[in-house]
């Protein structure tokens, strides 16, 4: 047993997630963390609302809200809406929490002190109309890479690029949609990147085993040449740019730059789970050394992980824990295309749990996970998962094993007979299924995985369709004994493995036997995995697991989601 730290990146505070953020970072990050901790290990698994930045100033305008009533009530939205999902979070926190503005400027100081952040003045969008210096979303314009004419001033929301502000063609302020717009000298205070190039090298090179998509962002930025980043902004929403309670001079109407603090607030958080032994995960000199940490993320936020917050870490000299695994996942489009909430395009996670349980959207999303290539979500593609995979394969061996079982064994384990050829097809199968599985999620390989545990639970239905147990029952009891057992048992080892997944259902399934059944994670041969439930036991057989969608509902929801 070890002590392994799980990471998902910050869901954004302006308004509830949709299905593409859930499978981008949370949901995978939360299949692991259960998968680590029914392997025994120490898990904390940390997230937060990711609450500062333009994005939430423009929100919570647009919700006539103050920043901060605003912030308050959104973090509360989403984290109903992550509960309701199952995201086992050790700690869901706030970047706007005490801990991280203490951190944050406590970060600042030491890059400073070693060399690495230096004050500059430049020329920033500024606008005379709304009186105030316009940064990142504050301006749009055409955006030089595509053309596009209305790209943000921090990235281009039609080919992705990331921008400066005075990057933009005819800029104009998204407050108020002026023109008139000029740039006017401010200062700033910039971490000094490329100094500190050789270190964050060196440690992207200590780590060959990244998974390719994310070595490949890492070396594109690296091999770029790092660019010193201006770290504060000219906004008030944020952490104040102060060093030991003292505001610094000149920076009284700026604050830190929300990529800036917001990685800082997975240490934040940990300080919020734990205040007392927060440093064991994250200080090597504390007994971080011994921990593992993996972080979860979007493709997008790769560079910000692999470079911009370990030159955080490691330009401070001092011994945090930085990340020894890094799982990104590409884009889930809805249809091929984009997720709006403006065009009413595509399911968001309150609207996900209002129709379908979240065990549903936890499959068809996990076995479908966008590791290898952007994916579409369909809502066809979704029915079938859902009618097929889960009704029609595990909903239907549970349903017919305990329902069997209950009529003729009285709802206890059957006693006697043996296992025949029949069940040792079975355990076969299970043995050299079971290791791949587990293979697969160590390395968090989902959509493998997942096929791995389909092709389980599909063993399972087949195993009760040879065996026959209604048919053996007339003529040999002991055999349609020994089957049923043999399925109740199965009933048991699906549920262990398919925990990390579905979660709600194998609750469910297990709860057939009783309130003590054990929760590790089962490891062995097949036949004594199949062998574990004492006969005489009682069970009782569950209400139906999963409900089809039929047809019209189909159709009565592509038409409320904008499915083309
Ligand atoms: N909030 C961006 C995003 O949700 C950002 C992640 C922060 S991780 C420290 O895509
Ligand atoms: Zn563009």
């Amino acid at each position: 047993m070890s002590r392994v730290l799980v990471t998902s990146a910050l869901p954004y505070i302006n308004g509830i997630k949709h299905l593409g953020n859930l499978v981008g970072s949370m949901l995978p990050a939360d299949v692991y963390a259960r998968f680590m901790r029914a392997r025994g290990h120490e898990v904390a698994f940390v997230c937060a609302t990711d609450e500062h930045g333009t994005p939430a100033e423009l929100a919570a305008a647009a919700a006539g809200q103050e920043v901060a009533a605003y912030c308050a009530e959104q973090h509360e939205v989403q984290r109903a809406a992550c509960e309701g999902f199952g995201l086992s979070f050790d700690v869901f926190g706030r970047s706007s929490s005490a801990q991280n503005r203490a951190l944050t400027q406590h970060f600042a100081k030491t890059l400073e002190e070693n060399g690495y952040i230096e004050e500059r003045s430049e020329r920033q969008v500024y606008s005379p109309q709304d009186g105030r210096f316009l940064p990142d979303r504050y301006v749009e314009g055409t955006c030089p890479n595509c053309g596009f004419e209305r790209a943000r001033g921090d990235q281009c929301d039609n080919c992705g690029k990331l921008l400066d502000p005075v990057d933009l063609i005819d800029p104009y302020s998204a407050i108020s949609g002026s023109k008139d717009v000029e740039l006017r000298e401010t200062k700033h205070l910039y971490l000094l990147q490329s100094k500190l190039e050789p270190e964050v090298r060196a440690w992207v090179d200590a780590h060959p085993d990244w998974p390719q998509l994310t070595r490949s962002i890492a070396y594109k930025w690296l091999d770029e040449g790092l660019r010193d980043r201006a770290i504060t902004r000219d906004l008030s929403w944020g952490i104040p740019v102060a060093y030991d309670g003292a505001v610094r001079e000149g920076f009284e109407d700026k604050v830190f730059y929300v990529w800036f603090d917001a990685p800082i607030a997975y240490i934040a958080a940990t300080q919020e789970l734990d205040p007392e032994g927060w440093e064991r995960w994250w200080r090597t000199d504390q007994g971080a050394d011994e921990t593992r940490y993996v972080q979860f993320m979007g493709k997008d936020n790769v560079a910000f992980h692999t470079v911009s917050f370990p030159a955080t870490l490691l330009g401070s000299q001092e011994p945090w824990k930085t990340v020894d695994t890094l799982k990104s996942l590409n884009w889930l489009t809805w249809y091929g295309g984009k997720f709006s909430t403006s065009q009413n395009r595509g399911v968001f996670m309150d609207q996900a749990l209002e129709i379908m349980p979240a065990d549903a959207w936890r499959w068809y999303l996990m076995a479908n996970a966008p590791e290898s290539d952007d994916t579409a979500f369909t809502l066809e593609a979704f029915q079938a998962a859902v009618n097929k995979d889960l009704a029609d394969v595990l909903g239907n061996l549970v349903n017919r094993v305990t329902r069997f079982a209950s009529s003729r064994f009285d709802g206890v384990v059957p006693e006697g007979g043996q296992a025949g050829d029949t069940e040792e097809a079975l355990f076969a199968e299970i043995d050299k299924r079971l290791p791949a599985y587990t293979e697969h999620l160590e390395r968090m390989e989902f959509r493998k995985a997942f096929a791995e545990l389909r092709a389980i639970w599909a063993a399972g239905n087949e195993y009760l369709q040879a065996a026959a147990p209604w048919t053996a029952f007339k003529e040999d009891k002991a055999r349609a004994a020994a089957s049923v057992r043999t399925g109740l048992n199965l009933i048991r080892l699906i549920a262990e493995l398919s925990a990390p997944v579905i979660p709600f259902t194998a609750a469910a399934m297990l709860k057939i036997f009783g309130p003590d059944a054990d929760q590790a994670w089962p490891e062995g041969r097949a036949r004594d995995l199949l062998d574990r439930l004492e006969p005489g036991r009682a069970f009782e057989a569950p209400a139906v697991l999963f409900r089809k969608i039929e047809d019209d509902q189909l159709a009565e929801w592509a038409e409320r989601f904008g499915a083309p």
